[in-house]
């Protein structure tokens, strides 16, 4: 296959010694899918087969970003519980009433497949136009195999029709189903969970199982049955944990070696630990803590002491966190959590890599993905510190150039 090189670019490669790996007037060379070669224009190999060249211009160019946490396959909306929380309801007394997430689940398996996929297709669509390569999806609309199944389908569909990677993650201990009854049944669904796990994964659907550990969902113990089936399996975990109080998941978690823990605003010293010891990515969610108007920040210095990596997700889902921008997202992680503009960029990049157990990727050297994004900024920090607005030019997934003009975000796009 030949290759395509873009050059003049000011490239943050999140690789090398220097923090942000800053090459001015930078090169990229790829081959197919993969980079063949990172560096300074100057230093471009001569008697290269180039095929295609593009200047840059100048741009800046960074790794495409990773929204390692969304919840993107869903029917519906959920605009009239914003409203009823603006009004004084707790995101917890809705829940607790039977809408939350059993409202969007109601709306789901109602859903056709097409349906399903084309809703989901146009957020995808309007998260790589902000500048994402690489979207993990969870499933946990469907609280019923046939359900949970299809929408972990629509979540692979996604990922052949579509340029953008996507990782597929079996979060079915997300509610108690409506069929469920109240807090009785909750061991029973369990078991029926843990019997799911095997016939999805046979069928190629699960890259990673989640669960959401929480007063108003599951308990440790309940967790810990999900991931003892999932380790069974063979399949990593990651775990929805600490959000509205400390349940201890996140030690739970860490000590099945989960990739991540996301959320954490409650995360306990022991919990911060043991993810430190285990080596698990915190999952930082500052569009759901935004949403609902949370008050406690997770213990970002608690984080940096111990060397927890630091990753940064939009939690995309209709409920707590309704957004399609990562950028958007970046900004509250250091307006409201006081995360660097670096730190929060290596948490949508290097970090959110690792939450997804990916080493090909969020950061721009040979031998990695071609996966990038060129913004018409001139600084990296500018990244975050815009609130909202059209930045990115257009990004490459595996080598292929992605229009975002043209929103045509399916790999017909042309190579360039
Ligand atoms: N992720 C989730 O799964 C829940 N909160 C979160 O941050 C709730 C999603 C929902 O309300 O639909
Ligand atoms: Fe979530």
């Amino acid at each position: 296959m030949s290759s395509t090189l873009w050059r003049n670019a000011r490239i943050m490669t999140f690789s090398g010694p220097d923090p942000w790996g800053a090459i001015e007037r930078g090169a990229l060379l790829a081959d197919g899918t993969q980079l063949k070669w990172v560096g300074r224009d100057m230093d471009i190999p001569r008697g290269l087969d180039v095929a295609v060249e593009n200047d840059l211009d100048g741009a800046l160019v960074t790794p495409g970003l990773i929204d390692s946490h969304t919840h993107l396959v869903y029917a519906g909306q959920r605009a009239a519980e914003f409203e009823l929380r603006l009004q004084g309801a707790s995101y917890e007394q809705i829940s607790r009433a039977g809408g939350g997430i059993r409202s969007t689940v109601a709306a789901t398996r109602a859903a056709s497949d097409e349906e399903l996929f084309a809703s989901a297709a146009a957020r995808l669509d309007q998260l790589a136009a902000d500048g994402v390569t690489t979207v993990e999806i969870k499933s946990g609309y469907g609280l019923a195999l046939e359900h949970e199944r299809r929408c972990l389908r629509v979540a692979r569909r996604l990922g052949r029709e579509r340029l953008v990677e996507v990782r597929t993650t079996c979060l079915a201990a997300h509610a108690l189903p409506p069929e469920y009854g109240d807090g009785a049944d909750e061991d029973d669904y369990i078991d029926a969970v843990c019997g799911w796990l095997a016939p999805l994964h046979a069928e190629g659907l699960i890259d990673a199982v989640d669960a959401y550990c929480e007063r108003i969902a599951f308990s440790r113990e309940q967790t810990a049955r999900v991931f003892d089936e999932a380790k069974r399996l063979g399949l990593p975990v990651k775990l929805h944990a600490e959000q509205f109080s400390d349940c201890g998941g996140a030690a739970l978690a860490a000590s099945y070696g989960a990739l991540s823990c996301d959320h954490l605003e409650y995360v306990s010293a022991q919990g911060v630990a043991a993810m430190a010891a285990a080596g698990t990515v915190a999952v930082l969610l500052p569009g759901a803590f935004y949403a609902l108007r949370e008050t406690r920040a997770p213990p970002i210095d608690a984080l940096r002491r111990a060397g927890v990596p630091i990753a940064i997700a939009t939690d995309h889902n209709p409920g707590s966190s309704p957004t399609l921008s990562l950028r958007l997202i970046l900004n509250m992680a250091c307006t409201l959590f006081g995360l660097t503009a670096l730190e929060a960029l290596r948490g949508a990049t290097v970090h959110a890599a690792r939450a997804l157990g990916l080493s090909d990727r969020g950061r721009l050297a040979s031998g990695l993905r071609a996966d990038f994004a060129v913004w018409d900024l001139e600084e990296p920090a500018e990244l975050v510190y815009w609130i909202g607005g059209n930045a990115c030019r257009h990004v490459v997934c595996g080598g292929t150039r992605l229009d975002i003009a043209q929103g045509a975000a399916t790999s017909a796009s042309v190579r360039a």
